[in-house]
C-alpha cells in the first residue's frame, strides 16, 4: 500500500560542494504539493542518492502553499543562497485556482541547516529570480522575471536585473529588462533566467528558458545568451534558436513539451553538467564543457528574426563547410 506517494521529481537546483555533485530536487507529492529533497552523486551523472529526509526549516509564513524551482548559488559573501518560487492563493480573487508567485529566500553554509529569510519584496509577481554569484558595485545583483499574472507575464516579462543592498531584507527595485520576449522567437511568450550564469574569459554565459505558443499549447526550450564581465546586465551574445528542446520521450509528461533548467554545475575540470527536467516529470543531465559552451555562445550567429536572412546564414555555413571539405578538413565543429 502506497501512502503519500511521489508524483514526480524535476527542476533541480544544483551545486558543486565539497567535491560532490548536489541536486536540490523539486519533489511533487500525489497531493500536488512540491518540496525540496537533496540528492548527491560522486560523478554528477549517476548514482544520485537522496538523503533520508526532505529539506525543512523554521517557517512562519502560513499562507505559503507551494514551493519549487530552487536556484542554488554560492555567493562571494560566504553563504549558499536558495531562491525558490513561493506560491500562495490570490487573496483578492474568488477563482479557486488564482495564485500569486513570490521569490522565497533561504541561506545555508552546509546544505543541512537552512535559515529562512523574508521573501524578496517586489511590486509585481515574480518567478525565476536568481542571485548573481558576485557583488556588483558592492551590492547583491538579482535576475528577475516580473509578471502580471501567475502563468502569463502579461505586459511584464523578459529577464530583468536589479541591485539590492542586502539579502536580509531584499527588495526588487529599479528593475531593468535585459532580455526581452520577442515576436517569432523561441522566447516569444515568456522567458526566464535558468541557474546563475557561468563566468568565462569572454563573459557570463546564461542558460535560460524560452516559451512560445503553439496549437498544442506552450513549448518550453532552453537557450543561451552572454553578458559582459564588467556589467552582467549588458547582453553581448545571443546565439539564435534553442540549445536544448524536448526530444523523443522527453516530450510527454505531466506538462508536455517542456524542458526547464534551474541547476547546473561547473566542476574542477571545467566540465559543465546541465541538469534539466522534461515535461515537469523527470530529470536529465547534459554534459558539456566551458570551452564548448563558449564556442557555441560566441560563434553561433544571432537570430536575424526573418526567414530570408536565416537562409543567408545557412548559405554561409554551407559555403564554409564545402570549402573545408574541398581542403580535406574536419567540418564537424563548424
Ligand atoms: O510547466 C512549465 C514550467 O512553468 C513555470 O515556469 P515559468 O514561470 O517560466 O512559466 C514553472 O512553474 C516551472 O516550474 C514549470 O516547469
Amino acid at each position: 500500500m502506497e501512502r503519500l506517494g511521489i508524483n514526480a521529481a524535476f527542476n533541480p537546483g544544483a551545486i558543486y560542494h565539497n567535491g560532490k555533485y548536489i541536486l536540490v530536487v523539486r519533489v511533487e507529492g500525489l497531493d500536488r504539493k512540491s518540496f525540496f529533497a537533496l540528492a548527491e552523486s560522486e560523478n554528477g551523472i549517476d548514482g544520485f542518492r537522496f538523503h533520508d529526509y526532505p529539506l525543512s526549516w523554521e517557517n512562519n509564513d502560513d499562507e505559503e502553499t507551494n514551493i519549487y524551482d530552487m536556484r542554488l548559488v554560492k555567493h562571494e559573501d560566504g553563504f549558499i543562497y536558495g531562491i525558490y518560487c513561493s506560491e500562495r492563493k490570490d487573496p483578492d480573487s474568488d477563482d479557486s485556482s488564482s495564485a500569486l508567485a513570490e521569490a522565497g529566500l533561504l541561506r545555508t553554509k552546509d546544505l543541512s541547516h537552512w535559515e529562512k529569510l523574508p521573501n524578496i519584496k517586489a511590486s509585481s509577481q515574480q518567478r525565476n529570480v536568481v542571485l548573481h554569484p558576485e557583488f556588483i558595485d558592492g551590492k547583491y545583483a538579482l535576475y528577475t522575471r516580473p509578471q502580471d499574472g501567475f502563468i502569463t507575464t502579461g505586459s511584464g516579462g523578459g529577464i530583468g536585473f536589479c541591485l539590492c543592498e542586502s539579502m536580509e531584507n531584499a527588495e526588487i527595485k529599479d528593475e531593468k529588462i535585459i532580455f526581452e520576449k520577442k515576436y517569432h522567437t523561441v522566447y516569444e511568450m515568456k522567458n526566464g533566467q535558468g541557474p546563475a550564469p557561468i563566468k568565462t574569459e569572454k563573459g557570463w554565459i546564461h542558460i535560460a528558458h524560452g516559451v512560445r505558443d503553439t496549437a498544442a499549447g506552450l513549448r518550453y526550450v532552453l537557450y543561451i545568451f552572454a553578458t559582459s564581465l564588467d556589467d552582467p546586465s549588458k547582453v553581448i551574445a545571443r546565439p539564435g534558436g534553442h540549445l536544448i528542446a524536448p526530444y523523443d520521450n522527453e516530450r510527454s509528461g505531466d506538462v508536455s513539451n517542456v524542458v526547464f533548467c534551474n541547476g547546473l554545475i561547473v566542476d574542477d575540470r571545467g566540465d559543465v553538467f546541465i541538469y534539466y527536467a522534461s515535461s515537469d516529470t523527470r530529470v536529465h543531465v547534459a554534459k558539456s564543457s566551458v570551452e564548448k559552451l563558449t564556442d557555441y555562445t560566441f560563434n553561433t550567429p544571432e537570430d536575424p528574426y526573418r526567414s530570408m536572412p536565416c537562409v543567408e546564414q545557412r548559405k554561409e555555413l554551407i559555403r564554409n563547410n564545402l570549402l573545408l571539405l574541398e581542403n580535406g578538413l574536419d567540418t564537424s565543429a563548424k
